[in-house]
């Protein structure tokens, strides 16, 4: 099977109202609220950090779960930056004679526009950095995303990360008639989460980080999110609460304590589920 991959140019954002604009305050498993989620940057150390909130599910008033994806602490981003540039790339595989093709719309907010110098650039940099992120997915369990619908969507500058993903949906038109929404943007985000995506839903949102690369690798790693997957403690897997670039493309195949999952074997069984 041969196609083309098309991108449509950005429309302008749909005024069609959506549900979905209650993001916070959110609860945690253990019942508490939070108005303002919990930032690295408040902590002394991304260890005190992580032992709080690496595993924490959070819940929003619609009832959408979601994780923290901390940022890099400054020594995480001397030595990814490293890492960064001795990474090779493709990973696209057979797919195991098994295809799963999933249309994705991608709203993309006014400071993500404005790193670019016009449209053309910028859509090529989605297409290729959504076609990095899909590589392992597709290899493993024949999971094809494929960038069909560019969006027009301006951020609020206030806005927390789960705001920007639902406000990203409800400018960006939702799913356009798409199957998942991978959304970008370059926004300042209070607590500086480099990404987010709903547990088991179709939505994801990648902020503009580091490198096109790091951005895909995030991109992945919420993928993994949007099929039901949660944060690990795995060294060499995608989906440790951080972005660990050495990890691209590698979703450990055991039973793991910090995540209750076997994560290779969660993607095969919901390989389908959009
Ligand atoms: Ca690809
Ligand atoms: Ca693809
Ligand atoms: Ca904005
Ligand atoms: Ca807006
Ligand atoms: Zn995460
Ligand atoms: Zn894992």
């Amino acid at each position: 099977m041969h196609s083309t991959l098309v991108i449509g140019i950005l429309a302008a954002a749909v005024a069609a109202p959506l549900a979905n604009n209650t993001s916070g305050p959110y609860t945690d498993t253990k019942g508490n609220v939070w108005n303002t989620l919990p930032a690295l940057s408040d902590y002394a150390t991304a260890e005190e950090f992580d032992a709080l909130y690496a595993s924490e599910v959070f819940t929003t008033k619609d009832g959408n779960r979601f994780q923290i994806d901390r940022p890099w602490t400054a020594a995480e981003a001397s030595q990814y930056s490293v890492i960064d540039n001795f990474l090779g790339w493709s990973r696209q595989g057979s797919g195991n004679g098994l295809r799963a093709t999933v249309n994705c719309t991608h709203p993309v907010d006014e400071e993500y526009r404005a790193k670019f110098s016009s449209i053309p650039p910028l859509r090529t940099y989605v297409i290729a950095l959504v076609e990095l992120a899909d590589d392992a997915l597709f290899a493993n369990w024949g999971i094809n995303f494929v960038p069909r619908k560019g969006y027009r969507w301006d951020s609020n500058d206030s806005g927390d990360i789960v705001q920007l993903l639902d406000e990203a949906y409800r400018e960006g038109g939702g799913l356009n008639g798409q199957d998942m929404m991978i959304a970008f943007s370059a926004d300042s985000t209070p607590g500086g989460a480099i990404g987010v995506g709903y547990i088991g839903l179709p939505r994801q949102l990648t902020k503009w980080y580091q490198s096109q690369s790091a951005q895909a690798a995030i991109c992945q790693h919420e993928a993994g999110h949007n099929y039901t997957l949660q944060h690990c403690c795995d060294n060499n897997c995608i989906m440790q609460s951080f972005l660990d670039l050495g990890a691209f493309g590698n979703f450990h195949n055991y039973n793991e304590n910090c995540s209750g999952q076997n994560h290779w074997s969660t993607m095969n069984n919901q390989r389908n589920r959009y």
